[in-house]
């Protein structure tokens, strides 16, 4: 999906017109992928632009910097305020925000000790990533040829940029093959992730998701926030190993995302999922969940952070 320009970008404590937000080729997270980054999405109000969960998305990025070694210049609380002022700055209702720590110019070679530590915000104006189609009537998902990462060889904990080698190959594969997404599998068999989305199952009327670290998938805060409105709606949520034919058996699958958001999964490699059509587990899951982004249920309002 092409780039819609806003007006500033926030790049290490200044506010940079769009078009100068630019860093060196020899920039070194570029060549080895060390870098950490969150997508965050705010939401129209009635009182005003909010952000989703905003601290939540914050605490990760420094969790995954802690776990990549990166020494941070700036505190939780200054980037929580960027993200704050990029979204004001920008006069945006709706938008995606990229956080991003990077290891910027000035050194090469795979020792990342002596690097500098950038930090840049931006924000877009970003439509639901899988189509309104999908997020309405669904998407056909496939199992991935590419296994998730191993979390002995990356820390699947850390949303690390380079890390998306695999979710891109997945998707890339899934694409050309003709389906919306792809679903990875740990090299032993266990149901990971979606390229960038969490997964959920209904068997048998219970909902059921891979436990994240285990499978080497991450804990996405979309995924917990579902997991907090299943229950409020009197659905048992457990954590269990899924096999692909947990997919193919299961009465509904969807996927959860910050970018994604929630999308039902109509069939999983052309395997029609329960009736073909959202179910109702997703659609109530769905609709509470649009409706606690945009700080219309009380009960979630401490999920819904104002920027002014
Ligand atoms: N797994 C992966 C691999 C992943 O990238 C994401 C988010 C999730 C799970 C869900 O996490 P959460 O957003 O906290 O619910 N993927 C981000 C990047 C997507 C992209 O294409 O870029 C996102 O949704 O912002």
């Amino acid at each position: 999906m092409a780039l819609t320009p806003t007006e500033k970008i926030w790049m290490d404590g200044e506010l940079v017109d769009w078009g100068e937000a630019r860093v060196h080729v020899l920039t070194h997270s570029l060549h080895y992928g060390l870098g950490v980054f969150e997508g965050i999405r705010a939401y129209p109000t009635s009182q005003g632009v909010a952000v989703f969960r905003l601290t939540d998305h914050i605490a990760r990025l420094f969790s995954g910097a802690h776990i990549l070694g990166l020494k941070v210049p700036f505190g939780s609380e200054e980037l929580v305020d960027a993200v704050k002022t990029v979204v004001a700055v920008n006069g945006l209702d709706t938008c995606y925000i990229r956080p991003i720590i990077y290891l910027g110019y000035g050194e090469m070679g795979l020792n990342p000790i002596p690097c500098r530590v950038n930090v840049a915000v931006a924000c877009w104006p970003w439509g639901s990533y899988l189509g309104d189609d999908g997020v309405a009537n669904g998407i056909r998902l496939k199992v991935s040829s590419w296994a998730r990462h191993d979390p002995r060889a990356m820390p699947t904990a850390a949303k690390g940029t380079g890390m998306y080698i695999n979710s891109s190959l997945a998707k890339v594969e899934a694409v050309l093959a003709g389906y919306d997404e792809a679903v990875l599998l740990t090299t032993d068999g266990q149901v990971s992730e979606g390229s960038g989305e969490n997964i959920f199952v209904v068997r048998r009327g219970r909902i059921l998701t891979p436990p994240a670290s285990s499978v080497g998938a991450l804990e996405g805060i979309t995924a917990d926030s579902v997991r907090t409105i299943a229950a409020d709606l009197g659905f048992e949520v457990s954590e269990s190993h899924l096999r692909r034919t947990d997919l193919y058996m299961a009465e509904e699958v969807w996927l959860t995302g910050t970018a994604a958001e929630v999308v039902p999964v109509t069939s999983v490699d052309d395997r029609v999922v329960g009736s073909g059509s959202p179910g109702p587990v997703t659609r109530a899951i769905q609709e509470r969940f649009f409706l606690a982004v945009r700080g219309e249920l009380d009960r979630y309002k401490d999920w819904v952070e104002h920027v002014t």
